[in-house]
């Protein structure tokens, strides 16, 4: 027999008392590590807790529609033998560990996942020992209008293997929720003709070639992270969903390093670097408030755009387990120093794997830099329900010709992608040129 654990309900932010509205599996069930176990829904978002391993479901302890907190057990989870080591692990991870006599019940925590939607990338790799997996990038729903169709993340997974839009389906449970069998009865009233494929188009791509590398020389498997696996699906859709243009320009930043660096001290006593992606997001709040289109979302009619008052900008971060988007909140409020203090924390918490779900909900526009790496200029993927996104690539020094001789200039490469249905190429431009005007000015921002 495997070690017994006990899964805990992980850290969900400020929620107590949150009601399981689905439970995913049944005393008896086999799991992989990292299925989803249950979904649990705050006035805010819906969650699932994963197994933090794999093994046999020998208790449940929650039924539909209980409410559970932070620490209630969930069910108790008889791990395979070959996670064994995992579940040792896992159980180290519990803070309320009661070992007892064979067979062992320790406890164990998970954070809750959430769907995911962007473009992103990853944590550093979790310390030894460690089982965390951290959040996920996701659809912050706390961003959706209130109409938005009513579904678990399981759910959304479901309609989407299956390509069912979500927005076409009637809810049939307590509150116009959407549950499995909706998905099913939709998909069967479409496939008997009952009802209309919502006109769309569907993609009828061939599959990628099939290869046996093997043939050619050595290779090795390696299966993709949690992250890039959730974090792909999402890349995938904005990517496919969204017409993406890329604006570029540039940005004369020689005056701004001049007084970046001079101030780079006051921010090293600190504890932290002042880098130029600080100054980037106080332009990007300038930008946004004279350009509120590009603080938007399109809500899911199609129809409308919910214009958002605050200013949360997510920030991409490279983690070794993949791409993830921490949101710094109310960038407006911040100055350069606040805000350079604020993402070294939160690139460290996304390489500890260690940001809670409600750190990645929220954002209103991307920045993705690659400028501390290299580069010219990239396509970044709009972060949906967002409308666009800005790259960053490395500075470098041109000549810049100021009508009569050339002068060396430090100039920033910037990479703004759009969402064409909502702005147009004119407003990608005037926002573009704002965006490097604002740098530029940089005396003139609010710093
Ligand atoms: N041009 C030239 N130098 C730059 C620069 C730019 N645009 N941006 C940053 N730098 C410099 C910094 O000043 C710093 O210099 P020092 O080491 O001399 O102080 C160095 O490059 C490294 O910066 P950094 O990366 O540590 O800090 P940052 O604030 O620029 O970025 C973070 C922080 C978390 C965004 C970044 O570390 C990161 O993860 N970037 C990757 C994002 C990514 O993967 N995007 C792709 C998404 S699509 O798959």
């Amino acid at each position: 027999m495997g070690k017994r654990i006990e899964i805990t309900v992980p850290d969900i932010g400020d929620f107590g008392d949150v009601p399981v509205i689905e439970v995913l599996v049944a005393t008896g069930d086999t799991v992989e590590a990292e299925q989803s176990l249950v979904t649990l829904e705050s006035d805010k978002a819906t969650m699932e807790v994963p197994a933090p391993v794999a093994g046999v479901i020998v208790e449940l302890r929650v039924q539909l529609d209980d409410t559970v907190s932070e620490g209630d057990v969930i069910a108790v989870i008889d791990a395979t033998e070959a996670d064994d080591a995992a579940a040792d692990d896992a159980a180290e991870s519990g803070s309320t560990a009661a070992k007892q006599p064979d067979p062992v019940v320790e406890k164990s925590s998970q954070p809750a996942s959430t769907p995911a939607a962007a473009p992103v990338t990853a944590p550093a790799p979790p310390a030894a020992g460690s089982r965390q997996s951290p959040p996920v990038p996701m659809d912050a729903l706390i961003a959706l209008p209130a109409h938005s169709p009513y579904a678990s993340p399981a759910i959304r997974r479901f309609a989407r293997e299956l390509g069912v839009d979500l927005v076409s389906v009637k809810g049939s449970a307590r509150g116009g929720r959407i549950i499995r069998e909706d998905v099913t009865v939709f998909v069967k009233s479409v496939m008997s003709g009952a009802a209309p494929a919502a006109g769309r188009l569907a993609f009828d791509l061939p599959p990628p070639p099939k290869v046996n590398f093997s043939r050619y020389g050595e290779i090795e498997l390696q299966a993709l992270t949690r992250i890039q696996k959730i974090s792909g699906t999402y890349l995938h859709r904005n990517w496919l969903s969204i017409p993406h243009v890329t604006q570029n320009d540039l940005a004369d930043i020689t005056d701004m390093e001049v007084f970046r660096k001079a101030n780079a001290d006051k921010a090293k006593e600190q504890g932290f670097k002042l880098t130029p992606l600080v100054f980037l997001i106080k332009a990007a709040v300038a930008a946004l408030k004279k350009f509120p289109m590009f603080n938007a979302s399109l809500d899911e009619t199609r129809e409308n755009l919910v214009l958002k008052k605050f200013f949360h900008i997510g920030i991409a971060v490279d983690t070794p387990d993949g791409l993830v988007v921490p949101v710094i909140r109310d960038c407006d409020q911040k100055d350069i120093f606040q805000l350079a203090g604020e993402l070294s924390e939160m690139s460290q918490k996304a390489r500890d794997g260690k940001l809670k779900p409600t750190d990645i909900q929220g954002g209103c526009f991307s920045i993705s830099s690659l400028g501390g790496i290299g580069g010219t200029s990239f396509t970044p993927i709009i972060n949906a329900p967002e409308v666009a996104i800005l790259g960053v690539s490395r500075s470098s020094i041109r000549p810049l010709w100021d009508g009569q001789a050339f002068n060396p200039r430090m100039m920033l490469p910037l990479s703004l992608s759009y969402d064409h249905r909502v702005i147009d190429g004119a407003s990608a431009a005037r926002f573009a040129r704002f965006l490097a005007s604002s740098l530029e000015d940089f005396e003139n921002m609010d710093l």
